[in-house]
């Protein structure tokens, strides 16, 4: 038997890279690639999003929310929306890789047909008044600081009645999981037969059978996961928050923060998305915290700042009210506010919690 040891091949770092290189074209034209070379990005040590935090001034923004008015209808543009991209993902149309925000308008005596999709949608209403949305023959009217959903392949149309009075276009924050549809591929969408389907019920039926901290003795969960109430006007929300502010501990990292819940569940309003509201009191100056979600912030009454921060790199943007931010995942984030201000905010949480991976730090 030979016993000589096999030759060894001479390895050197030239011919290992041609020799590699070889190796993956040959590879390539089977639909195969080498994990090692991307191991480290797919499974990295912390979040590494592409997103970048951005703000949108409302002043800035405005003008051209009036001048798509003129551009074009509502009735054409089906819905006529100004996207809010995240300047690090231009062409996706989306504000985090998960999340899709974009600032809706529409004018006195508008509609803005009836269509359904499996995508779910919250409208976080910014300014006007007149106009209403409708969810499955159900109308509720929209008002500033309102948070209204459209549950999951529910009927909807939104409508400006156009009175003398309320004779101002309507702008409102879209937020929809329309990325995580689509990395399910999971979006079906219909139009309505009519422009603006029948009114069977009255008008915020909804919020008075399921959101008064009671249900109804059989109840029977019209949109399944999502909340029975589509409407959360701001009038309480507001009044609740003031009360805390002015009665409870603040917080140290988010002031008076509450979530908004299905009254069924205790759960989030939407299976794929979390809301909130917070209070920052006045002279607030509160600690950092980062999350796994991703969050997109519009902001209602007062004025203050955010500084984000990751890998060395930072962000201050100082807001008003109107104005949008997004802090991406695992970026720390830290606010303040000298005179007090209101923040409506929304996210992927309940998805990251359901499936196990949400992550929070709370820094000093
Ligand atoms: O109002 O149904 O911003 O379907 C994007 C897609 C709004 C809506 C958006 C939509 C809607």
């Amino acid at each position: 038997m030979d016993m000589t040891p096999p030759p060894q091949a001479s390895h050197t770092a030239a011919t290992d890279s041609a020799a590699r290189k070889a190796f993956y074209d040959a590879i390539a034209t089977h639909s195969l690639t080498p994990l090692w070379e991307v191991l480290h990005a797919l499974v990295p040590q912390s979040p590494n999003t592409p997103c970048l935090p951005a703000l949108w001034k409302y002043a800035d923004v405005h003008p051209y929310l009036m001048q798509s008015g003129q551009l074009i209808t509502a009735e054409e543009a089906v819905r006529r929306v100004l996207i809010l991209e995240n300047p690090a993902l231009r062409g996706q149309s989306c504000i985090t890789q998960s999340l899709y925000a974009g600032l809706q308008v529409i004018m006195p005596g508008e509609i803005a047909p009836s269509h359904r999709h499996t995508q779910s949608a919250l409208r976080f209403v910014v300014e006007g008044h007149g106009a209403y949305t409708a969810v499955d023959g159900e109308r509720t009217q929209m008002k500033p600081g309102d948070f209204i959903i459209t549950p999951s392949w529910t009927w909807h149309d939104h409508g400006h009645h156009g009175q003398v009075e309320s004779d101002a276009p309507v702008v409102w924050l879209d937020g929809l999981d329309i990325p995580m549809l689509k990395f399910f591929d999971a979006g079906f969408a219909e139009n309505g037969s009519e422009k603006s389907q029948a009114v069977t019920k009255p008008q915020d039926i909804s919020r008075h059978r399921y959101g008064a901290n009671m249900l109804p003795m059989r109840y029977d969960a019209p949109f399944g996961q999502t909340s029975p109430i589509f409407s959360y006007p701001y009038e309480r929300t507001r009044e609740t928050l003031h009360e805390l502010e002015t009665h409870a501990d603040i917080d140290a990292w988010d002031g008076v923060k509450l979530r908004y819940v299905n009254p069924a569940t205790g759960g989030s309003p939407m299976p794929t998305m979390a809301t909130f509201m917070q209070r920052l009191p006045a002279g607030f100056a509160g600690k950092p915290w980062r999350q796994t979600d991703g969050a997109v912030f519009s902001v209602v009454e007062g004025s203050g700042s955010v500084r984000i921060e990751r890998d060395g790199k930072a962000w201050t943007f100082d807001f008003g009210p109107r104005d949008h931010f997004v802090i991406p995942s695992w970026h720390t984030a830290q606010l303040r506010s000298q005179p007090g201000c209101v923040l409506f905010s929304f996210s992927d949480r309940p998805v990251h919690q359901a499936l196990g991976i949400h992550r929070e730090e709370r820094l000093s």
